[in-house]
């Protein structure tokens, strides 16, 4: 192997070879461990050593990675205390996820590392996001992602990389290329011949390197890291390589030819440079095998402490309260009296426009939301006042644009993403369900990040323009869900959203936003999240709502004649009322819940079952509920009436009250 020192000391040589040696003989320890039954899992990086500690090495420590399985040289290259290292891989509470997650899939701000989550490419957008940060903040800073060749067939590999290219964010995308993806060999896996052909098609500048080669991947990283600084861009290197193990242990290597094992031995970074090093005269025997002993007492020291640390022992209202970063919302009343009559979706714009003035922290992402002012026009003029850095046009990249809304929450700033269409969630549901929501229980970072979401149907939009799908959130633990119904509730929750250091889902119905209007405070205010409020106080049947259904409720209550309807509209859907929902039931003993989602599923259903177990004796008759037909939304006009609920709302009110 040809290595160039250039001008680096034997100092920093033998710091280096330090550096790889240590996962090289870690690994050793655990793939014992591993036989002995100690340890229940590995991904063996072994060969592939020199990019995790060269790309660690080359950057500041103040600069972010993003590792992933393969990556144990990053962790060890950022000093993280074997003891606490290895409590990590035994699930111990000392580790860094209190037992919660396994292996590399943590993060350490501290370190600033953030780690993994298994669905590998969500990390890509991540390191976007950070880089994001650093740019609005001219802290000229690099970030690294590192992503697999088999990763890199993921579409989160291709919306990184493209908003990296267009927003110009200072991130390296380190691809090690290793020749499979677990058992799937690259000419099953992509048809390009290497991925710097894909540098030039985004409008990145791809760099090739022996990843087997310490000096060269530290030498570039290095350089290529110093450039991004004083001239902030993407950069894709390719790292070749070669995967020595399997998969993962327990997998096997039968279907890699044996030849390529015998010639990838021969290129081994951590022997090679450690040749090179001897026979340069930096190392000698002696001080290589006083090195050796000293990793040796180190890895089993940290390995006795992390053994006698005990397994936690679970605390169920812990663990349910770390899903979430403790807040206590304090209720903000308006400064003056001063009204003004507002429209539903005046009043988004005036929560998102006081929001913005008050956190500086806070930026806005969505498509068409700059000059353009949005699809709904909620944001028309915020780029004259805010700036472009601050009101940001995205590319149609809806997983890239969330992983970044979770990145900036690590460097402490604060994220609108507007969905141009709920329904078009779906294109970045992984990101909002495993990363956002997870990441706070996981390793203790927040997700800051509040998706606004123009749902619902009434307008002959068709099946992708007019979903309810707030049920496939409500069933998240991490997220919070609102979802107002008026413009006074619209902008005090959203404001309360944006407050919220935890992801929020903020649904929006379009069919309300210009259709109501309400007198509504001038100054910001905030509404209590997790709060209902009772819209109607009837006697008869208690109906329990939410955005539309509460004016479909009410109407219906002005309609008839010889009956009164107590209505409460939930506000919040995560976490709901569970004391009104109690109250309203008590005040008529008859429930019916209505909701525009369909109906298998959806969340009547889990609000019936909390009555029929918490509240069966105020019950005068069984919990009923009415949504929309357990079909798509459909385009023309009686169909969508027929699919609404509203159609069969005042029927089944009537069967209801002659129970
Ligand atoms: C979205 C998703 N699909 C499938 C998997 C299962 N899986 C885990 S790692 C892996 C192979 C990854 O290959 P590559 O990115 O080349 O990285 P390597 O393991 O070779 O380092 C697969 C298929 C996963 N974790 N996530």
């Amino acid at each position: 192997m040809n290595y160039n020192r250039k001008d680096y000391t034997d100092d920093e040589l033998l710091a280096l070879y330090k550096a790889i040696l240590k996962p090289r003989m870690i690994e050793e320890r655990m793939l014992v461990l591993l036989r002995q039954g100690k340890i229940s899992k590995w991904f063996s990086g072994i060969g592939q050593e020199a990019i995790s500690v060269g790309s660690a090495l080359a950057l500041e420590q103040d600069e972010y990675i993003l590792p992933l399985h393969r990556n144990l040289g990053v962790f060890t290259s950022r000093d993280i205390p074997l003891d606490r290292l290895f409590a990590q891989f035994q699930g111990k509470t000392t580790g860094f996820t209190k037992g919660r997650d396994r292996s590399f899939h943590f993060g350490t701000n501290e370190h600033h590392i953030v780690g993994m989550i298994s669905h590998l490419g969500p990390q890509l957008a991540v390191a976007d996001g950070i880089a994001l940060a650093d740019l609005l903040e001219n802290k000229e800073k690099v970030t690294l992602v590192f992503s697999g060749d088999g990763g890199a067939s993921e579409g989160d590999f291709h919306e990184a990389l493209n908003v990296a290219a267009v927003w110009g964010l200072p991130v390296i995308f380190m691809i090690e290329n290793n020749g499979y993806g677990l058992s799937t060999p690259s000419n099953e896996q992509f048809k390009f011949n290497q991925f710097i052909d894909k540098g030039p098609a985004y409008g990145i500048d791809a760099l090739q390197v022996d990843g087997n080669n310490l000096l060269e991947v530290y030498d570039t990283v290095r350089q290529a890291a110093a450039s991004i600084r004083k001239n902030p861009r993407p950069m894709l290197i390719e790292a070749m390589t070669f995967r020595m193990r399997g998969h993962e242990e327990a997998s096997g290597t039968k279907y890699v030819p044996q030849e390529l094992f015998e010639k990838w031995a021969k290129k081994d970074p951590v022997e090679n440079f450690e040749k090179y090093l001897l026979e340069g005269l930096v190392l000698t025997q002696k001080t290589m095998e006083s090195i050796k002993e000293e990793l040796k007492a180190e890895i089993e020291d940290g390995l006795q402490t992390a053994f006698a640390t005990p397994m936690p022992v679970a605390d169920r209202q812990e663990e349910i309260d770390d899903m979430y970063k403790p807040f206590d919302q304090e209720i903000i009343q308006p400064a003056s009296d001063a009204k003004t009559e507002r429209r539903f979706v005046d009043a988004i714009s005036d929560a998102l426009r006081q929001s913005m003035e008050r956190y500086p922290e806070l930026v806005l992402m969505g498509q068409d939301i700059a000059e353009y002012g949005g699809v709904f026009k909620i944001t028309e003029g915020f780029v004259e006042k805010f700036g472009k850095d601050r009101v940001r046009n995205t590319p149609l990249c809806e997983s890239a644009i969330l992983g970044i809304g979770l990145g900036m929450s690590v460097r402490g700033q604060k994220s609108m993403v507007e969905m141009q269409f709920a329904d078009f969630v779906s294109a970045g549901f992984s990101q909002i369900v495993n990363n956002l929501a997870k990441s706070h229980y996981r390793w203790g970072q927040n997700a800051d990040v509040v998706v606004r979401m123009p749902t619902g149907a009434g307008s002959a939009a068709g099946p992708f323009h007019s979903q309810s799908n707030e049920a496939w959130f409500f069933h998240t633990p991490g997220l919070k869900i609102v979802y107002p119904s008026s413009p006074y509730d619209a902008k005090g929750l959203l404001n309360a959203a944006l407050e919220d250091p935890n992801p929020v889902m903020y649904f929006e119905h379009k069919m309300l936003y210009r259709s109501i209007s309400q007198e509504i405070p001038d100054d910001y205010y905030t509404i209590e999240i997790g709060k209902a409020r009772t819209v109607a106080e009837g006697t008869d049947l208690t109906i329990i709502t939410y955005g539309m259904g509460v004016h479909w409720a009410k109407q219906l209550q002005q309609e008839l004649t010889d009956a009164s309807l107590y209505i409460l509209d939930l506000r919040s859907l995560l976490p709901w009322d569970k004391e009104a929902v109690r109250e309203a039931v008590a005040k008529t003993g008859r429930v019916l819940i209505l909701h525009e989602d369909t109906l298998t599923g959806g969340i009547g259903g889990e609000i019936a079952a909390w009555i029929g177990e918490n509240c069966f004796e105020l019950l005068d008759a069984p919990v009923a509920r009415v949504a929309s037909l357990d079909t798509a939304v459909p385009f023309a006009p009686p169909l969508e009436q027929e699919f609404l609920p509203k159609q069969r709302l005042r029927e089944k009110v009537e069967t209801m009250l002659s129970y």
